[in-house]
């Protein structure tokens, strides 16, 4: 399977899900998903989309920048059931769990998605305006906009870094594409799903949304950038990994001004200036977007990395001082962006650009050696260095770890792993950890005593949501769309 594969259609659960997981839930859980539908709209939904959620392995806020990150599909998922509902002309969207309210949007796809609200919702018309906007930007034909009839129900944790979102976004796109009757490739998919659910709020790079599209069982993924692709990673077999959520939660969404959408900023900043310094006239560099497009201009990643030191200094910069550097009108050309301008507003600190740079040229390199140790099948002591180097770069230079999450890495260690790290955007939600296949048990054990045993006492997390809190993740397949599913 690769970029210009279409979305696999499968006709049985068997061919995504495996044995032991439609034993114990996930048949039960289609079936609970058609109830729903049934109850809300009064009949069977024509077909169901599923979506993964992903662990990311090595490579984090690299993605913006332009470089390859490494990461898997997961088996917890998103299911999106849906019909056309000509007569209804209306877009009705409803979920499994009732915590998420239901909502109707009129049919127009030129709609806008009301991103200050953070209304669930929000991520479902990223997907339906995505496949229109595609269509649009494309030349393809584009069939009149119909009334859908929408059920979500997702098992990706929210807030955690294993991307939810994505899951959401990618599986709505696939089914609205599938219920217009229309087909995509995988690449375009991956493509404009990554553009669309920046409507949201926030000024993802693409990764998310290219391995829920793309992944698949059984091999880890290096997603390449501009124009989008994947090559496969073999990972050892003597290891595995295992994800565990730190429990705080970070809602990007909401925290996209000072957190996720500042550092793109940062490192756009960061890009400009050092064009600037490195001879680029003003119009040149105010059209960099990424640090990568500095690497390309000095002819490597130790000139980059060695221009950064040069030309960049400790701290931060206020924003008169940016000024001065790159003048106003690039100054503004940053802000331009609405999520942008939210940054620029709440900004009280001043932007840090030569540590963030740092980490990101250190960073796309961890991911290289991270992959070729892989190919060279080396022993999986060295890919634990590598996820430990991304880790400490995270805390000290990007700073989007967070207290819980530092804890939880050095439980990891502590109860044998071969490294651990943050994985996802950070500031909360999930750590990933490589350990020894033969060690798997004992390392959940030991990091369920010394992390959770007391987390569950106080409260924090009930014993009953354990199994998607802590646990062992094998790499898993991409989307799907399943028609003419029996669920007995
Ligand atoms: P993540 O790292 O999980 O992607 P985000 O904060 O980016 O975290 O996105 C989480 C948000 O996505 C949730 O707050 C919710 O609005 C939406 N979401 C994800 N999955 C679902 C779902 N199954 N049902 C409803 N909303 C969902
Ligand atoms: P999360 O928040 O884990 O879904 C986000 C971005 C990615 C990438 C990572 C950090 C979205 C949809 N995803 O992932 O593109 O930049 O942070 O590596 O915003």
């Amino acid at each position: 399977m690769g970029t210009d594969d279409e979305v696999r259609v499968v006709s049985s659960l068997e061919e995504i899900y495996d044995a032991a997981s439609l034993e114990t839930h996930t048949r039960a859980r289609y079936a609970t998903v058609r109830d729903a539908f049934v109850k809300a709209y009064g009949r069977e939904p024509d077909a169901f989309a599923r979506s993964p959620g992903r662990v990311n392995l090595i490579g984090e806020h690299i993605d913006y920048e332009g470089y390859s990150v490494l990461p898997m599909a997961i088996g917890l998922d998103t299911i999106v059931a849906i019909s056309v509902n000509a007569s209804s002309g209306k877009i009705a969207v409803g979920n499994t769990n009732e915590k998420y309210t239901p909502k109707t949007f009129e049919s127009s796809p030129e709609q806008d998605v009301d991103a200050a609200s953070l209304h669930w919702t929000n991520y479902v018309m990223c997907g339906y305006k995505g496949v229109f906007d595609f269509l649009k930007e494309s030349d393809k034909a584009s069939p009149a906009p119909v009334g859908l009839d929408i059920i979500v129900d997702g098992t990706v944790p929210t807030g955690s870094g294993l991307s939810s979102s994505s899951a959401l976004c990618c599986a709505v796109a696939v089914a609205v594409m599938h219920a217009l009757g229309l087909n995509f490739t995988q690449g375009e998919i991956a493509d404009f799903t990554c553009k669309c659910e920046r409507y949201s709020g926030t000024q993802s790079g693409g990764m998310d949304q290219a391995i829920s599209i793309m992944g698949e069982a059984g091999v880890a993924k290096l997603v390449d950038f501009n124009p989008i692709s994947t090559n496969d990673v073999n990972l050892p077999e003597e290891a595995a990994f295992i994800i565990g959520n730190c429990l705080a939660v970070s809602n990007k969404a909401e925290t996209a001004h000072e957190r996720y959408n500042l550092r793109v900023v940062e490192c756009r900043l960061a890009a400009i200036i050092l064009g600037l310094k490195l001879g680029m006239n003003a119009e040149e560099a105010s059209k960099i977007e990424t640090l990568k497009e500095i690497e390309d201009f000095v002819g490597s990643m130790s000139a980059a990395k060695a221009a950064a030191e040069e030309h960049l200094h400790e701290g931060y910069y206020d924003a008169r001082e940016i000024e001065e550097l790159i003048g106003v009108e690039a100054f503004m050309d940053v802000f331009s962006s609405p999520a942008s301008k939210l940054v620029l507003s709440h900004n009280e600190k001043g932007y840090k650009l030569l540590a963030r740079t740092l980490h990101v040229y250190s960073e796309a390199g961890r991911v290289h050696l991270f992959a070729a140790a892989c190919a060279m099948k080396v022993d999986p002591t060295e890919l634990g260095v590598y996820m430990n180097g991304s880790h400490e770069s995270c805390r000290a230079l990007y700073e989007c770890s967070c207290a819980e999450l530092d804890e939880l890495v050095d439980a990891f260690r502590a109860a044998g792993a071969l490294g651990a790290r943050l994985t996802g955007a950070g500031w909360g939600g999930c750590a990933v950890a490589i350990v020894a296949k033969d060690a798997v048990e004992s390392v959940l054990k030991a990091v369920h005593e010394s992390f959770y045993s007391s987390r569950i006492a106080a409260g924090l997390i009930s014993a009953d949501n354990m199994a998607t809190t802590l646990f062992a993740t094998l790499p898993s397949s991409g989307a799907a769309i399943l028609k003419g599913v029996s669920f007995a």
